[in-house]
């Protein structure tokens, strides 16, 4: 621990060549580490030790049946472990500054590179994808105030979950489907392509992800070749409520 604060200073002092670091002063410094500290909290990795992949929540055979445990390994070890890479390379290449959290990072994405919307995207979006499920549940579906403005919006349940696999179907080519609140907390339903999301400001949709399905032919390919319809439709098993929940809740 005191070898990472360590660390964590220098590099803090480091990054700010000397003159900045001697005008803030030690206490200066110490706020900007705790300020690192917080955006790990929110980003699982900041800039100061690398952005990170969190471990899985679970097993890779643990989402069987409905995804396979060689397509989780390869998604996990493989797709999702180079975003994160090529998200730590981008933030050195184009000087991000220290501390900057992954979610303001993506709220003004247009004034970086196509590699670091392409990679600080994939990074959040895989991050959140893995919490977004767990092992099947039998009759999964949302509760409480959740349900509830799921309801309001949409009509009811089955309804709301035909109109977000709609977005992931019938997204063309690679991207996402998301659940998402706006600034009022309703909940809308969109899709993006790529690994844009609508935490970015050079997204077509706009609000907070509560959650998200990946749609890119790596996700399921291996096991349902181009039946992705398939695919959305096994997913609904996989969903974690709870986490949703959690989210909305804070959104
Ligand atoms: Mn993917």
């Amino acid at each position: 621990m005191e070898t990472q604060i360590k660390s964590r200073r220098k590099f803090i002092a480091d990054t700010l060549k000397g003159s900045i670091a001697v005008s803030v002063g030690i206490a200066g410094i110490s706020s900007l580490a705790a300020s690192c500290s917080s955006a790990k909290k929110s980003t699982s990795g900041n800039f100061a030790t690398g952005f990170s992949q969190t471990p899985l929540p679970y097993a890779y055979n643990a989402l069987e049946n409905i995804i396979d445990a060689q397509t989780m390994e390869i998604h996990y070890t493989k797709h999702a472990a180079g975003y994160a890479k090529n998200l730590n390379e981008a933030v050195k290449e184009e000087n991000v500054a220290a501390g900057t959290s992954l979610e303001n990072l993506l709220s003004k994405v247009s004034k970086y590179s196509t590699k670091m919307r392409n990679n600080a995207g994939g990074h959040y979006n895989h991050e959140l994808f893995w919490k977004c499920m767990r092992p099947k549940t039998a009759d999964n579906k949302p509760t409480g105030n959740l349900l509830q403005a799921i309801e309001t919006e949409f009509g009811s349940f089955a309804n709301f979950k035909s109109k977000f696999s709609d977005a992931g179907k019938t997204r063309f080519g690679s991207g996402w489907a998301w659940l998402y609140t706006d600034g009022a907390k309703k909940l809308h339903i969109g899709s993006t392509p790529n690994q844009d999301n609508p935490l970015m400001d050079v997204s077509d949709i706009h609000g907070f992800p509560l959650l998200g399905i990946d749609v890119w032919e790596h996700a399921y390919y291996l096991k349902y070749q181009n039946k992705r319809s398939d695919y959305i439709d096994g997913w609904w098993n996989l969903v974690n409520w709870d986490y949703v929940q959690s989210r909305f809740d804070k959104a």
